[in-house]
């Protein structure tokens, strides 16, 4: 089986239902995590991340529902719905279902699945889909280092000592040598937990990396594709990071940079209700779907 057919197979897959796949090498990945988060795969074996884009919800999700829906009303006519949405998160369950699709298309090889969710006894995440869609080139991570240490021209910070160990101003700086201007220093406090950010270059912050899916007999020299920094200036940077952290219900994160497609209200419905309160919610959707 060689890549580019796996590629091909994955991408026409995936892509009918309004999702991403991006490739990367193993050893890509593990360079950037700490041990405890390393996959155990040959360092040269390929991967693929799976992205959703706005129009998933639309494209897969929803005829998911309406079909588990009638499904559930023919078997077990008599129960009531709430059992058959409770097992599992519908979401996760309908990108299990695709996932697993995806690795029927390619009979013959040997594919590891690796779900966002899914945890190590440990009780760590079994993959940092973030770090995998930043080394895939799928989207940029954005994290607290990224907003600090900026020295900027014309900041006192940014006074470089000579040789003989004395600073020197140069004359754009401000005159003040305790000027509180200083725009060098973290914005945050040095032990405050930033959570990091991953921005694709299409959707902003309107998407979500849902898995990976692992070749480990598949070894392929790949181009290594740098993901787009879109999110370029540091102050934007705060931003998105404080947003993210701080006010990640209202929304805003997501359009942190301009977007050519967001979640449709009915998906931003969705999210927006609690797990428990889904149900009502479900049951709409997959009426809609046959009206
Ligand atoms: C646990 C978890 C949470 C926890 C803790 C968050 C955290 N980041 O630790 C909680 C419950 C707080 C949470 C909340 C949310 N989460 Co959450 N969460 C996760 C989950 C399952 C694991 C994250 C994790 O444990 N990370 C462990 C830490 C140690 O990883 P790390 O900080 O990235 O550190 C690594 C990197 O720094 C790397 N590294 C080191 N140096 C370098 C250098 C470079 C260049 C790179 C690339 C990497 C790298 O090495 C480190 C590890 O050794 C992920 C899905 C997943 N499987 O990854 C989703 C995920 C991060 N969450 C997500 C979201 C959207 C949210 C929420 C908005 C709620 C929601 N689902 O709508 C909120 C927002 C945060 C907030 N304000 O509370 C999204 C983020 C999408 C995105 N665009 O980035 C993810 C990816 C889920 C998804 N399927 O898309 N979450």
């Amino acid at each position: 089986m060689d890549f580019e057919t796996v590629r091909s197979t994955l991408q026409r897959y995936f892509g009918s239902i309004g999702m991403e796949i991006h490739p990367f090498k193993i050893d890509w990945y593990n360079n950037m995590v700490g041990n405890p988060f390393k996959l155990q795969f040959d360092p040269d074996a390929i991967g693929f991340v799976v992205i959703s884009s706005p129009s998933m919800f639309e494209k897969a999700f929803v005829p998911y529902i309406k079909n588990e829906h009638d499904t559930t009303n023919s078997q077990v006519k008599k129960r009531n719905n709430q059992d058959a949405y409770s097992q599992r998160d519908p979401l996760d369950s309908c990108l299990i279902h695709h996932f697993n699709e995806a690795k029927r298309q390619i009979p013959e090889a040997d594919i590891e699945i690796i779900h966002d969710f899914e945890i190590l006894p440990n009780k760590r995440p079994k993959i940092l889909v973030q770090t995998a869609a930043h080394v895939a080139g799928a989207a940029y991570y954005y994290q607290k280092a990224d907003a600090e240490n900026k020295h900027e021209k014309k900041c006192p910070c940014a006074v470089q000592p000579h040789s003989n160990g004395i600073y020197e101003k140069t004359s754009d700086m401000p005159e003040d040598e305790n000027s509180t201007d200083c725009i060098c220093e973290s914005p945050w406090n040095k032990s405050k937990r930033i959570y990091g950010v991953c921005v694709h270059p299409k959707y902003g912050g309107w998407f979500a990396i849902r898995g990976a899916m692992i070749f480990p007999h598949i070894k392929s020299e790949i181009p290594k594709c740098p993901p787009v920094d879109c999110v370029n200036t540091r102050e934007l940077r705060i931003q998105l990071l404080n947003r993210f952290n701080g006010n990640w219900q209202d929304w805003t994160y997501r359009d942190v940079i301009p977007v050519i497609d967001k979640y449709s209200e009915l998906q931003k419905k969705y999210f927006a209700t609690i797990p428990k309160h889904r149900h009502e919610l479900l049951k709409k959707i997959s009426e809609l779907q046959t009206s």
